[in-house]
């Protein structure tokens, strides 16, 4: 079971790296990342305790500066022991996104998008990445704001468009969020709307469910398993919420949520037979209060752990309790797996693989926060870090 953790790799997001906050303010940290350059310097540094982060999902509009070609930060991300992963496009901060992307009434946007898209193409090409990670923030605050169907068809005849003009080494994946900032319709507000997005874009466009993107007691593991069962699920978002899209860590509200999802990727791969090995695994998360790298530590520390559970289900004795409609039995298979305690397991791994047992009080004992939080504060004249996040 626990070589099976050498199969788990969970991918890094820049901007976790960077000062974010809410719409009400912005609290800064001195050890904040603002440069590709620094984000990448953590996000190495995480993978180096962890073992598990071989990869960074980059921001095309926050992670490429005019000046830098996108080898050359993909050689950054090389010399840190890290690469290049999903390609986020931002088709919602400039001020022509005003009504939408993809689907705004207004061809300027429209075209803006287009063009926006092409250069987050070329960009995977250029430092080989396997994954186009769209979300829209697409949507209408009112009533009658918008023809809603019209908006359907914009959004299918733009994802068939990219999807034909996309590398061959790359798939698409299409994200969903009920609402914000959207507060009155959005465009792709739930997996349903997704999977259709991804069928009629084509056959390398899929689904990508963050879980923090769901309306309170929806039932993830029940709509992860129907899209391994279409062979329409892409990948996660990972982060927690206790209301709506929070970007808390991974499992600090509802670890026993993520061990379940796990074991429903364990049982359609395993009991049967759908294709799982290429579900990617990506943290969305914000930590606008915790310091970044330790919440990052802690987020893939967790995932490990939350997997390692699901992998300690014994899923022959489920069955056979199953069969039996013991359900007493059935439920308990999983209440026993998550009552294990796998650190001492993980500790193992760690050790025949030369990481740190405790990569969190490694990473305390590096220094590396007040190095870095010292240089970087020097390097901007004392001014707080200028994240690009809006
Ligand atoms: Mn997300």
């Amino acid at each position: 079971m626990i070589e099976r953790l050498d199969t788990f790799a969970i991918e890094l997001p820049s901007w976790g790296f960077a000062d974010t906050g809410t719409r009400f303010g912005k609290y800064v940290q001195a050890a904040a990342a603002s440069t590709i350059d620094e984000k990448l310097a953590d996000a190495g540094m995480v993978h180096r305790l962890t073992g598990c982060c071989p990869s960074v999902a980059v921001h095309v509009l926050w992670d490429f500066p005019a000046g830098r070609s996108p080898t050359q930060i993909a050689d950054v991300a090389e010399r840190e022991g890290v690469r290049i992963g999903s390609i986020n496009p931002n088709l919602f901060q400039d001020q022509v996104f005003k009504y939408g992307s993809a689907c705004s009434p207004d061809p300027e946007a429209r075209a803006a998008a287009d063009e926006h898209i092409d250069r987050s193409m070329a960009i995977g090409r250029d430092v080989g990445s396997s994954a186009l990670s769209l979300w829209f923030a697409d949507g209408t605050n009112y009533p009658g704001q918008d023809d809603i169907l019209q908006r359907k068809r914009r959004m299918e005849d733009a994802l068939a468009r990219w999807h034909q003009a996309m590398p061959d080494s790359m798939e698409m994946l299409v994200e969903y969020k009920p609402f914000e900032p959207a507060f009155y319709h959005t465009d792709i507000a739930d997996w349903g709307m997704a999977a259709h997005f991804a069928r009629k874009a084509g056959p390398r466009a899929k689904v990508l469910v963050d879980t923090g993107h769901h309306l309170p007691g929806a039932n993830i593991e029940h709509i992860v398993s129907f899209l391994l069962s279409e062979r329409l699920l892409g990948g996660f978002h990972f982060n927690d919420r206790k209301y709506a899209d929070d970007d808390l860590t991974l499992g600090s509200i509802d670890p026993y949520a993520v061990f379940r999802i796990f074991l429903a990727i364990r049982i359609a791969g395993e009991r049967h037979g759908f294709e799982t090995r290429h579900v990617g695994y990506t943290v969305d998360q914000s930590h606008n209060l915790k310091p970044k790298i330790e919440a990052m530590i802690q987020t893939a520390t967790t995932a490990q752990e939350l997997f390692l559970k699901a992998q300690m289900v014994d899923l022959d004795h489920l069955v056979r309790a199953q069969d039996a409609m013991a359900i007493v039995d059935a439920e308990r298979c999983l209440r026993d797996a998550f009552a294990t305690d796998v650190r001492p397991a993980l500790r193992e791994w760690r050790r025949a693989r030369g990481l740190p047992e405790d990569p969190l009080e490694a990473f305390r004992e590096s220094g590396y926060e007040a190095r870095v939080g010292a240089e970087r504060q020097a390097r901007r004249g004392g001014n707080p870090a200028s994240s690009s996040y809006a």
